[in-house]
């Protein structure tokens, strides 16, 4: 493989561990805190996992090591969609192993949790893993979105664990995997398998964390990747003087993304998903909003600008969710067989026609036929609606031109529109890992071997009070159990970890609110420009906006 001159130095970085974790192996003891509840639903929770329900949360400690010894198996697994700094949890927990014992074994199920169910794995040695240190992407093994969710899925994994003595699974996944991995901690538990599951909270989301889990990684390479190229083209519309740019932002359902970018790189526009919920916003009335911002500045003289769309936010208009959850059950189990079944885009839409309420219909109706036929494309295997195919960003410039050319009609807008859209998701899923992520997922990795040595399972890898410097990092672990509720999904009600959406009382939106009147109508854009590697550690070592004005620093 040729490497690139900046592969080669990232190889050197000496990713940084929380000070707890630096004295070697032998000087990590646990502390044990309270024990814990789930955050809503605790009887129905406890009664679906009686096993790892309600264990103690528990943090690392410099001190002398009590651990039993015992020869280490550990499987990992990759899950769901890339994050930057995956590479570098298996880096950790590989590292802390063979610190450990050289006997240890690391195996990598390949392309994601179906690699354990197929037994399709490979064992990590030095050499190849020292191929991955520091670098972006899941190609160390693949990921893969397979469910784990039946006896029939838990027996064979048992099985594969059996064959091969594994003694310990480390998932590292999103909020769905998670989920995964508590079930699957709890089948292991309850069929005394000895088989132990711990969890890394991945996602470049952001909508995996709550009071423990600041933030999951991928969050800050990600958003970093994005607002340098939102840098670029806010610098590109101030030269040229001529385009408006819709960029929609990955993050699914939360707005995470989009407002850690518009808090980055100060757009004219940034739709927060949570906002528009709040205040119940129609699809009429966000395409005004934006509306308002092009023709205040094209009073000024700018006929150009730029506007974040955070994916998911059609879901949260109220009209719109509504008809996502009704197509959603209209889909549910062999429904979405028969759907697709059905031979043109005419049976189809009769077909939905039949399925939704009058209301839901009359929102369906006015969309463009793109979009229609976008909704109705295969989901994902947790059954959510793939939102990232959705163009919403088409959706609301289309609008903001119709709303534009009523008001020429009436006199109020003079001026010229011409829009240009993006979209940054997978540009910035593989990029180099800022030094953030290379610190944070390497200390992840070595944890939840910490975690796993200790006995633990059902246990999320956590690495806390991260905007300090890193040898302030607090290492430790939490139930997985603690984070669930019950919601419905596919037509069931399942339990499932609580997605951390953006609250409107935080301060990462409250400093958004209080200046976005200003960047809509003024040109105040920001140039992050590229992830900084080496040089002042304020430039190379900072992370998110959003988790220092959270933890107001
Ligand atoms: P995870 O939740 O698995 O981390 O994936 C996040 C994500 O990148 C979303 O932002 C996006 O909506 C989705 O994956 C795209 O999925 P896919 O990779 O299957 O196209």
């Amino acid at each position: 493989m040729e490497l690139s001159s900046l592969q080669k130095a990232r190889y050197q970085y000496n990713p940084k561990l929380p000070g707890m974790l630096r004295n070697g192996i032998a000087e990590i003891c646990v502390k044990e805190g309270l024990e814990t509840q789930s955050v809503a639903d605790q009887e129905k929770i406890k009664a679906l996992f009686p096993n790892t329900y309600g264990k103690k949360e528990i943090t690392f400690e410099k001190g002398a090591n009590t651990s039993t010894p015992k020869k280490q198996v550990v499987g990992v697994i990759l899950s769901g969609g890339q994050a930057p700094g995956g590479h570098n949890v298996v880096c950790g927990l590989y590292d802390a192993l063979k610190a450990t014992n050289k006997e240890n074994v690391l195996y990598g199920f390949k392309k994601g949790p179906s690699g354990l169910l197929d037994d399709d794995y490979l064992i990590f040695d030095d050499e190849y893993i020292n191929q991955f240190r520091n670098t972006g992407g899941f190609d160390i093994i693949g990921s893969g979105r397979t469910k784990l969710e039946t006896k029939e899925q838990f027996a064979v994994a048992a099985e594969v664990c059996k064959k091969h003595g594994i003694t310990a699974i480390v998932i590292i996944g999103g909020d769905d995997s998670n989920t995964n991995a508590a079930v699957l901690a709890e089948y292991f538990a309850a069929n005394n398998t000895g088989v132990q599951v711990i969890g890394c909270p991945k996602t470049i989301d952001g909508d995996l964390k709550n009071e423990d889990i600041e933030i999951s990684f991928g969050f800050d390479t990600a958003t970093k990747t994005y607002s340098e190229l939102i840098g670029n083209i806010e610098r590109d519309a101030n030269s040229a003087k001529k385009y408006w740019h819709f960029v929609k932002v990955m993050g699914r359902s939360a707005s995470h993304v989009a407002l850690e970018c518009a808090l980055e790189t100060q757009p004219n526009i940034c739709l927060v998903s949570e906002e528009v919920a709040a205040k119940k916003m129609s699809l009429s009335e966000i395409a005004d909003y934006i509306a308002d911002s092009v023709e205040a500045r094209s009073n000024n003289g700018m006929n150009f600008g730029v506007a974040i769309i955070p994916e998911g936010v059609v879901e949260f208009v109220p009209e719109f969710s509504v008809l996502i959850h009704e197509i959603n059950e209209l889909l549910a189990g062999a429904k979405a067989e028969a759907f697709n079944a059905l031979p043109t885009w005419a049976d189809k839409y009769a077909f939905i026609e039949k399925g939704l309420t009058p209301e839901s219909m009359a929102v369906f109706a006015i969309l463009p036929q793109g979009i229609q036929q976008q909704l109705f494309l295969e989901r994902d295997p947790h059954g959510n609606v793939q939102v990232s195919l959705i163009e919403s960003e088409k959706l609301f410039s289309e609008m903001v031109k119709n709303k534009l050319a009523e008001r020429k009609a009436a006199g109020t807008y003079k001026g010229k529109f011409s829009a240009l859209h993006h979209f940054f998701g997978y540009e910035g899923r593989c990029a180099f890992p800022s030094n953030f992520d290379s610190d944070y997922c390497y200390s992840l990795g070595y944890n939840a071997f910490m975690l796993i040595q200790y006995g633990y399972t059902g246990y999320l890898s956590k690495v806390s009070n991260l905007s300090a410097p890193a040898a302030q990092w607090v290492a430790g672990g939490m139930p997985i159990t603690k984070m669930m509720n019950i919601e419905r999904r596919h037509g069931e009600d399942k339990p499932v970890i609580r997605k951390a959406l953006v609250e409107l009382e935080g301060n990462p939106f409250k400093y958004f609110a209080a200046h976005r009147e200003q960047w809509a109508v003024e040109t105040c854009y920001t140039y992050p420009g590229a992830i900084q590697y080496y040089g002042p550690t304020e430039v190379c070592d900072i992370t998110t906006k959003t988790l220092a004005l959270e933890q107001a620093k």
